[in-house]
């Protein structure tokens, strides 16, 4: 099966009349996830979701060496995954997988040199040949790791 990009796209159809409130309402749903929401409930268990995080959603974590592990649902295809960190000055880090992690697991190290908002931004190929993404956001606290 060739690799297809899932997105919001089915439903921007011409006739499509937005309210206010179904903006906000897909808005809401795209938000949780572009992927999943589209497709019927048997087909949806086969894509890669992320059932665990580090770090975590929203979480804080101190300056320095960030180890960075998310947890899928199923297998995935590593070579053509990938992940990067977005930080709070815009500027982008492409993260080295580790090649030892579990099959339904992406994993590597960064610097977390700067304080502030970031974001780490996933991608992955599941073995049913769907692309999934989306993104973790959390803070690096100004104050460095004790010793
Ligand atoms: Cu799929």
């Amino acid at each position: 099966m060739q690799p297809s990009l899932l997105d919001s796209s089915v439903f921007a159809a011409p006739e499509f009349r937005a309210t206010k409130q179904t903006v906000l309402a897909l808005a809401i749903l795209l938000g949780v996830s572009a992927a999943v929401i589209a497709l019927p409930p048997g087909i949806a268990r086969a894509h890669a979701i992320i059932v665990a995080a580090q770090p975590a959603m929203n979480s804080t974590v101190a300056r320095g060496e960030l180890e960075i592990r998310l947890d899928f649902n199923s297998q995935i295809d590593r070579k053509r995954s990938r992940l990067s960190l977005q930080r709070p000055d815009g500027s982008e880090i492409i993260i080295a997988l580790a090649s030892d992690s579990p099959a339904g697991v992406l994993a590597g190290q960064a610097q977390a040199t700067l304080s502030g908002s970031w974001k780490l931004r996933w991608q992955v190929l599941s073995l049913d040949g769907h692309i999934t993404r989306g993104e973790v956001r959390f803070f690096v606290h100004e104050l460095d790791r004790p010793r």
